[in-house]
């Protein structure tokens, strides 16, 4: 025998499906706003930064081309990924071509930024490099740089780069460069030279990745020297940041009158 409840049942099916479907988009589309709306959690970079002041006499005057002016311990807060807020340079192998004219390339990495005599290395004069190994491939944020701060000067052509190759033949990412006339031939630097001191140079860098980071300079405002205390490179692993949220580029810490960073003391059992 045939149903009268024929219409009223396909009504019914109709009206399950159609909801199935409002239901099925409605979560797809909640879903997708919660992984647009997740960011990574932000931190501010903090550097240790050892006590310092010119030992004698009045500074001398910078002379150098293209130079910024700015003070760095007014520089603005950074802001990196929490889980990449760490040193990875640390006690990491540091190689170069260059002579050795005094200390030792592994001063370089060894966490110590002092300013008194014993804490630098120098390399021979012309356009010299430093490469740190950091030993895994990793995803940068930022790099800290200290080359020399007892006399106040500035270091010309500083160029920074990153790579997996450590020849640095290929997949080269320049991340820093204030070779503006391109006397070292790796493109004009649209970076400015800036005075050294014991804040040292915070550079930001946009989650670049690579294993090896490889520095340039080529002497000195006073000098034909290249000096480094220490380097350091905030990063993380590259394959742990595949799995997170992707991550806003770091904020560059341009320099205006703000707030000092934190500045803490070198424990004298770290001074030679
Ligand atoms: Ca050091």
């Amino acid at each position: 025998m045939k149903t009268t409840n024929t219409p009223r049942a396909s009504r019914a099916i109709h009206f399950f499906f159609f909801g199935l479907l409002v239901f099925t988009i409605a979560s797809i589309s909640f879903a997708t706003g919660n992984a647009a709306d997740k960011q990574e959690e932000m931190v501010e970079l903090k550097l240790e930064i050892s006590r310092f002041t010119i030992p004698f006499g009045a500074p001398p005057q910078v002379r150098i081309e293209n130079l910024d002016q700015s003070e760095q311990s007014k520089r603005k807060p950074l802001f990196i990924p929490k889980n990449a807020n760490q040193n990875i340079a640390f006690k990491k192998p540091v190689t170069s071509e260059a002579n050795i004219v005094i200390g030792e390339l592994n001063f370089i990495t060894d966490g110590e930024k002092d300013g008194d005599e014993g804490f630098e290395v120098e390399l021979e004069s012309e356009l010299q490099w430093v490469q740190i190994d950091l030993q895994k491939r990793s995803e940068i944020f930022a790099i800290a740089l200290w080359h020399f701060y007892r006399r106040e000067r500035a270091y010309r052509n500083v160029i920074i780069q990153i790579s997996d190759d450590a020849g640095f033949k290929r997949g080269v990412t320049t991340v820093f460069n204030t070779d503006f006339e391109n006397t070292s031939k790796f493109g004009a630097g649209k970076d400015k030279h800036y005075i050294e001191t014991n804040y040292g140079k915070l550079i930001p860098v946009a989650g670049v990745k690579g294993r090896y980071v490889r520095l340039y300079s080529q002497g000195n405002s006073t000098n034909p020297g290249n000096h480094y205390i220490e380097v350091e490179v905030y990063g993380r692993d590259a394959d742990e940041s595949a799995a997170s949220p992707a991550a806003p580029a770091p904020q560059a810490p341009t320099i205006e009158n703000g707030k000092e960073l934190k500045i803490t003391s070198v424990p004298s059992s770290a001074k030679k």
